[in-house]
């Protein structure tokens, strides 16, 4: 991946921020709002005069009625014995006292038609005299009025599925004290990030903790969306902090509102939201996550609007309209975006009978087996009008990274049924170890980035969650290579530990090379930073499971000494500029992902494999455990009669 101009939050590149605040698109809506609201009195004042003088026509718009000829049709029909010609009720002609009779009429009608428009208009001039304030006050009942409409029809129950057998979310105490004050001192890391995001950040996507406010950057939109809240729960869960869980589920359920205008990442609202809301969901067993999880789905879903079926990178929440990031290979979409969906849309299609999330994310795999691949190699970029792929790079880093990881993990989470995705696992990465993996001069082994058939010897952060993929993917591997691909998990691991060990603050850089003399180190300043990434604490959690070497533990723990050495501040973590540097600048955000991932893991590092096992749970890419759905008896194709 190009080194990023800004500091990219996932690995993918991120677009300008959008530096006006958030308040001033609102408050010139709401402007615009109040003068339509004026021009509407007025219009509607207008319309009650038409209208009056509509049903009261005066004598001379009847004269000239029957003046176009329509005396002659209608005289055959009028009763001649009467004093008075009445058509349909309406007075036409009169003799003598009937003719003054019928002026009196006339000038009543004229005079109540001119009261009612003085009326209507005296309403419409109070209406005016209103402060602005007020009549805003009126709009926003109004809109409320029917945002609890909507909420109203939203929240209709959704129908009961027996829930998966979900064994192991509480407990997993160390049996020896040492772990257990690992442990402890870990939880209190999330207590002091929490914590300081409750009291500066609460309901913002994110926390700046040296400024002690709120942060939040373009994947989430314009809304606070209380990502943090979102993205924590489960590892509060976990970590057995209930008042902060129940706290977050009282917010979730309060304010988190998906009807606003705002354009959102999908993969990162997919990752963060709708896993975060399922893991809490099914930890929990609290509806209101399920449901919101289910509501916010179905504001993704117009973003699958394209000509091939490859969802746009951005939707917006509220007109469904979707585009592309702008700085993407020829208007492409993102292989890691696009292909990280299927594990939550399965679980969503499970969870309400409704096929249409699979039916997505099954589109997807099969146009994507479709596709000539060059060299065996998926590129990241694929154009969702044409169905071509963009630039023919291809990273298990950023912005191919996730990809890998689901085709794995669909298949770990159908218990091991959905061999389709088991084999493009096995094909991507051959294909990978052929063209990607090499061994440093030292003796390092790395994953480089293929740009156009040449490999860049640089590998990411993001790249290092491949040692823990390598491993949970070594059983069920083609020609029993299980060993094999362990070793090459541990190769990983110890490259990415040589990445942080190599620094003055034993934290990793962003992005290393392994060329010119470089071994595992970064060259360029603009990828020194760490921003309390997780890959590499992920893959030394995966290994210790699969391996039980103590190493992992000891440089898990290395990797918290220095977190709470370097990152900890007054209001919570920060990440830093340059882990090269002994007197470090902070960048002031505390990703939501460091308490959704980084801490997550570094719990469950020092917890026993009773928490979460791993053969009932499978984590997606965010860290939230869903669990393996066990569906010999109840096959999604054969209950939800998908294709
Ligand atoms: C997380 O949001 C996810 O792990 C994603 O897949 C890529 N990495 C970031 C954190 O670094």
């Amino acid at each position: 991946m190009t080194t990023p101009a800004l500091l990219p939050l996932t690995g993918r590149r991120i677009p300008p921020l959008n530096l006006g605040p958030p308040s001033f698109s609102h408050h010139r809506a709401t402007l615009r709002l109040s003068e339509k609201f004026i021009l509407l009195l007025i219009l509607s004042a207008f319309i009650t005069l038409c209208f009056g003088a509509f049903f009261f026509l005066p004598d001379s718009s009847k004269h000239k009625r029957f003046d176009l000829g329509l005396e002659d049709v209608l005289i055959p029909h009028v009763d001649t014995s009467k004093g008075e010609k009445d058509i349909g009720g309406f007075l036409i002609h009169g003799q003598g006292h009937d003719e003054h009779r019928h002026r009196e009429e006339e000038e009543r009608l004229r005079n109540k038609i001119r009261a009612d428009h003085e009326r209507a208009l005296e309403e419409a001039k109070e209406k005016l005299k209103k402060s602005r304030e007020t009549i805003q006050a009126e709009i926003e009942t109004e809109k409320n009025k029917v945002a609890q409409e909507i909420k109203k029809k939203e929240t209709k129950p959704l129908p009961p599925v027996p829930l998966p057998n979900l064994i192991g979310i509480n407990g997993g105490e160390p049996e020896d004290e040492d772990t257990r004050e690992k442990r402890e001192k870990i939880k209190e890391m999330m207590k002091h990030a929490w914590s300081n995001y409750r009291k500066y950040g609460w309901g913002h996507n994110e926390l700046k903790p040296i400024a002690m406010k709120g942060h939040s950057t373009n994947i989430f939109g314009s809304s606070k969306m209380g990502a943090t809240i979102v993205d924590a729960l489960d590892t509060l869960y976990i970590m057995g902090l209930h008042d902060e869980f129940k706290e977050g589920q009282e917010w979730i359920d309060h304010n988190l509102d998906f009807s606003v205008n705002s354009e959102v990442s999908v993969f990162e609202v997919n990752i963060r939201f709708i896993g975060g809301l399922l893991a809490a969901y099914y930890l929990s067993g609290q509806e209101v996550f399920k449901n919101k999880a289910v509501q916010l789905a179905g504001k993704l879903l117009p973003a699958f609007n394209t000509p091939t079926g490859i969802p746009w990178a951005m939707v917006n929440l509220k007109s469904g309209i979707g585009r592309n990031w702008g700085w993407a290979s020829a208007g492409s979409s993102i292989l890691a975006e696009f292909g990280t969906l299927h594990m939550e849309f399965v679980h969503l299609s499970y969870l309400t009978g409704d096929p249409v999330y699979y039916q997505k994310v099954m589109h997807i795999r099969k146009l994507l087996q479709k596709m000539d691949r060059p060299d065996g190699l998926y590129p990241n970029y694929l154009n969702p009008k044409t169905g071509r792929w963009g630039q023919h790079h291809t990273s298990v880093g950023g912005l191919g990274d996730s990809f890998y990881e689901y085709l794995l993990k669909a298949w770990l989470m159908s218990d091991k049924t959905d061999i389709e995705a088991r084999k493009m696992y096995d094909d991507a990465i051959e294909a990978i170890e052929k063209h990607l993996i090499r061994t440093s001069n030292g003796g390092l082994t790395f994953i480089g980035e293929w740009k156009n058939g040449h490999l860049e010897r640089k590998m990411g952060h993001l790249t290092c969650f491949a040692g823990g993929m390598f491993a949970l993917g070594a059983d069920g591997s083609r020609k029993d290579k299980a060993g094999h691909y362990l070793q090459l998990g541990a190769e990983i691991a110890h490259t990415c530990h040589e990445s942080y060990d190599r620094t003055v603050l034993k934290l990793g850089p962003e992005a290393f090379k392994f060329d010119g003399g470089a071994e595992a180190v970064a060259v360029r300043q603009n990828e020194k930073y760490y921003i309390l990434r997780p890959e590499v604490i992920e893959t030394y959690w995966y290994m210790w499971r699969f391996t039980h070497d103590p190493k992992y533990r000891q440089w898990g723990w290395e990797a918290t000494e220095a977190i709470e050495k370097y990152c900890r501040v007054r209001g919570g973590f920060s990440g830093i500029k340059d882990v090269y540097s002994s007197a470090p600048a902070y960048d002031d955000v505390q990703q939501s992902f460091f308490l959704a991932e980084t801490l997550k893991y570094l719990y469950l590092l020092f917890s026993s494999d009773d928490l979460l096992p791993l053969d009932h749970w499978v984590f997606n890419t965010e860290a939230h455990p869903l669990p393996v759905l066990h569906l010999a008896n109840t096959t999604l194709s054969g209950n939800l009669d998908l294709q």
